[in-house]
């Protein structure tokens, strides 16, 4: 059986491509759910996509990884730097967490250095653009195999 890694994509990414190229390039978040599942093909992994705008479903989804989930890719967008209910339940659900940020948050407003993800995260990828979800899997299946 192959192991499930749930990828959990917050609030405006879905806007990905559309605007602000400057910052987030040109690649849709549709474009970075066919690379996710072109990696996990290759890993051996099963991925769950998902985006939601709304902090509730990703609590929610932070619960269900906890039975039917192995490991999690987080990108919560502007969650990552107000949640700590997110961080909460991704502590909660005793899965490895890997953070996913699209922009080099530490290159930004000083408002985006902190992120609460981070405290359940095992490790952080940021600024490497949507590259960052496919080196985030290959290290997810170090940590669930
Ligand atoms: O760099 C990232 O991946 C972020 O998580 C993206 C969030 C931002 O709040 C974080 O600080 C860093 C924003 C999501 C994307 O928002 C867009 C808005 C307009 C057009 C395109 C994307």
């Amino acid at each position: 059986m192959s192991k499930t890694v749930f990828i959990l994509n917050g609030p405006n990414l879905n806007m990905l491509g559309l605007r602000q190229p400057e910052i987030y390039g040109r690649e849709t978040l549709a474009d970075v759910e066919t690379l996710c599942h072109e990696r996990a093909k290759d890993l051996g992994l099963s991925v769950d996509f998902r985006q939601s705008n709304i902090e509730g479903d990703l609590i929610t989804w932070a619960q269900e990884a906890r039975t039917k989930a192995d490991g999690l890719l987080v990108n919560a967008g502007g969650f990552s730097h107000t949640s700590v209910a997110l961080m909460d339940a991704l502590l909660a659900c005793e899965k490895p967490v890997i953070e996913v940020h699209i922009s080099n948050i530490f290159r930004r407003e000083a408002f985006r250095h902190h992120s609460y993800i981070s405290f359940a995260a095992r490790g952080v990828i940021c600024g490497l653009g949507p590259k960052g979800y496919a080196i985030a899997l290959e290290a997810m299946a170090d940590l669930v195999a």
